[in-house]
C-alpha cells in the first residue's frame, strides 16, 4: 500500500523527496492543495477542515500511513485529525522539534515558519516537553514562501530579506535554527550564510522521513518490494504545479475537483 503525503501546495515535495531518498521502496500518493494555498495565514478551524477533506481523499487511495508534509497543517490539525483514522498519521513538527532539542548545546533554539506555525506556539510546546530548560525564539518569515515559488533562490533580494528577518534573532544567541516551513530547505544555503556556521540548521523534511521509516518498521508496514508509480494530485493549476515540482523531483500531475 502507498504512503499518503499532503501539503498546501508544492512545498511538501521537499518532504516527498526525502521519503523517496530514505525509503525508496515506498510508493507515494501526493496531494497539493494548490486551490487553497496559502495555509500559513488561515485559522485553525479552516486548516482542520481542509486536512480532513484531504485525508478522506487519501483514504480512498488505500494508503497505509499519512504524512502531513505542511508545517502549518501539522501545527494546527495533526492532533485532531490523527485520532480520526485507523492508520498512522505523522506531521513534520514533532520530528523537527525533537532533533532541535537534541542538537542545541546552549538551549537557545530559533524557529522560523509561517505566521500560523509560529503563532500556534507548537514548537515551544514540543521543545519544552523534551527539555524544559530550552529557550525558544520564533520568527514568522512570510515572504520566503512567495520568493521560493518565484524561483528567486539565488537572488540578492532573498538574501536581503533573510538578513532583515534574521536580524530579529540576533540578540538571542541561538545555536540551532529549525527550518519550520516546507519551502525553507530550498533556500537553506541563503539562510545558512546569513546566520553563520555557528548556528546548526534543522531540516524537518529530513527528520520526518526518518521518523516515517521508524514508524513503518515498528508496525511492520514497510514495503519490501520496489516502489510502484508515484502519483501526484492537486486541487488546481496542474501545469503550474508541475513546472515547479519538476525543479524538485520529476512527476506527472493529475488535477482533481472534488
Ligand atoms: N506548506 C506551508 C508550511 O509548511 O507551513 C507553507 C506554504 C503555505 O501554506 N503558506
Amino acid at each position: 500500500a502507498p504512503i499518503g503525503v499532503f501539503d498546501s501546495g508544492v512545498g511538501g515535495l521537499t518532504v516527498a523527496r526525502e521519503i523517496l531518498r530514505q525509503a525508496p521502496n515506498e510508493t507515494i500518493i501526493y496531494f497539493g492543495d494548490t486551490a487553497r494555498v496559502p495555509y500559513g495565514s488561515k485559522s485553525k478551524e479552516t486548516i482542520i477542515t481542509y486536512s480532513r477533506q484531504i485525508i478522506k481523499f487519501l483514504m480512498t487511495k488505500k494508503v497505509k500511513a499519512i504524512v502531513i508534509a505542511c508545517n502549518t497543517a501539522s501545527a494546527l490539525a495533526l492532533e485532531v485529525v490523527a485520532k480520526e483514522v485507523p492508520i498512522p498519521v505523522i506531521g513534520v513538527v514533532g520530528p523537527g522539534a525533537k532533533v532541535a532539542a537534541e542538537t542545541s548545546k546552549n538551549g537557545n533554539i530559533g524557529i522560523i515558519g509561517t505566521e500560523g506555525t509560529i503563532n500556534s506556539g507548537i514548537y515551544n510546546q514540543l521543545l519544552c516537553e523534551t527539555n524544559p530548560d530550552v529557550k525558544v525564539y520564533g520568527k514568522a518569515c512570510p515572504l520566503f514562501v512567495p520568493l521560493v515559488e518565484e524561483g528567486w533562490i539565488n537572488d540578492p533580494i532573498t538574501e536581503e530579506i533573510a538578513k532583515r528577518y534574521m536580524a530579529e534573532l540576533k540578540d538571542s544567541d541561538i545555536d540551532t535554527l529549525v527550518l519550520g516551513c516546507t519551502h525553507y530547505p530550498l533556500i537553506r544555503h541563503v539562510i545558512a550564510s546569513v546566520v553563520g556556521d555557528k548556528v546548526k540548521l534543522v531540516n524537518p523534511a529530513y527528520e520526518t522521513a526518518r521518523s516515517l521509516k521508524k514508524v513503518l518498521e515498528s508496525k511492520g508496514l514497510e514495503s519490501n518490494t520496489p516502489a510502484g508509480e508515484h502519483q501526484f494530485f492537486v486541487s488546481d493549476g496542474a501545469e503550474k504545479f508541475k513546472k515547479f515540482a519538476n525543479t524538485i523531483l520529476p512527476c506527472e500531475v493529475v488535477e482533481t475537483k472534488d
